[in-house]
């Protein structure tokens, strides 16, 4: 079991050989590289960074697990309080520090990811000037991959965010367990359509907001016979879950993404963006994801 840190890179290594790597510089970035088991080996091959993605802090991370805070998307309320912050907030183009580790023992290893305020760019604490500390926590076990976010107002007013977790796989996945929630459409004007559908199979440009998923945990797919190789999501006190993938015209209008990425890749976005979380002054907010590989992969073929 080993936590690393060297060079404002961090490194999870759990005994079974799992492992994970993320940075604290200029963004929360987690990829999931070098997994020795079988069993996680999907995950692997499942949070990669796109092959274009700058690197050098002018932009935010296409892969792994940028984090949205505290604006979804642009505030469509002028009036928002964080109406004049970029597209996405601020979180996934700051720079996090490394907290250390949390645990560290045969069934786990976790670390800690921190940032404040104070460590905002200041052209964007101008736009949204409070005070509050981020608190990102990653823990392996053998077969799950747990993060957890928490949001403390150090302010003395209350404040309001969103809070996403903007998770790139890269597996062709179908997703189990929208269905009969409804979705405001972004590449159909926003239209809501309740979702009848048994699975999601991402066959076109997807860009939907599911709103208050009932269920919080959904089976992701992989198409392989009797459900070898899948896992679940399970998110943790987020409302909505976003689906994203640009398809062909959209991944060729973005600099940082492959042509042809869009074929092997979709978000699956667990979050609260349909309303803001209004946390009061002193008070702590937490919300998180589960991913958990249930089935062993050896007939899996890729
Ligand atoms: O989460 C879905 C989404 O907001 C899409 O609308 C799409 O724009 C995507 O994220 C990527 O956003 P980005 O700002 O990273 O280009």
């Amino acid at each position: 079991m080993t936590i690393k840190d060297y060079e404002g890179k961090v490194s999870l290594e759990h005994s079974s050989g799992s492992s994970t790597e993320g940075t604290s510089v200029l963004f929360i970035y987690l990829s999931l590289i070098r997994y020795g088991l079988e069993l996680l080996e999907l995950l692997v091959n499942s949070l990669p960074i796109r092959e274009k993605s700058k690197l050098d802090g002018t932009k935010a991370i296409r892969g792994g697990i940028p984090l949205i805070f505290p604006q979804f998307a642009k505030a469509s309320e002028p009036s928002a309080e964080t109406a004049n912050l970029p597209q996405h907030g601020i979180a996934r183009v700051s720079t996090w520090k490394f907290l250390g580790a949390v645990t560290d023992n045969e069934e786990e290893v976790s670390a800690r990811f921190g940032l404040t305020d104070a460590q905002v760019p200041e052209n964007f604490h101008k736009e949204w000037p409070k005070k509050f500390e981020l608190i990102f926590t990653v823990t392996l076990t053998a077969n799950t991959l747990k993060n957890t976010l928490e949001v403390r107002n150090n302010g003395t007013e209350p404040f309001e965010f969103n809070a996403l977790l903007h998770t790139y796989y890269s597996v062709p996945i179908s997703i189990k367990g929208l269905n009969e929630v409804t979705y405001l459409d972004k590449v159909n004007n926003f239209a809501r359509i309740r979702d009848v559908k048994d699975s999601i199979t991402i066959d076109q440009e997807t860009d939907r907001i599911y709103m208050d998923v009932p269920k919080d945990e959904f089976i992701i797919d992989l198409g392989q016979p009797d459900g070898v190789g899948n896992f679940t999501l399970k998110k943790l006190n987020l409302k909505d879950t976003v689906v994203w993938n640009p398809w062909i015209k959209k991944a060729l209008e973005m600099s940082d993404f492959g042509d042809d990425e869009y074929k092997k890749m979709v978000c699956v976005e667990p979050g609260t963006v349909t309303e803001y979380v209004k946390l009061e002054a002193g008070k702590t907010w937490e919300c998180g994801q589960i991913i958990k590989v249930f089935a062993l992969k050896s007939k899996l073929t890729k």
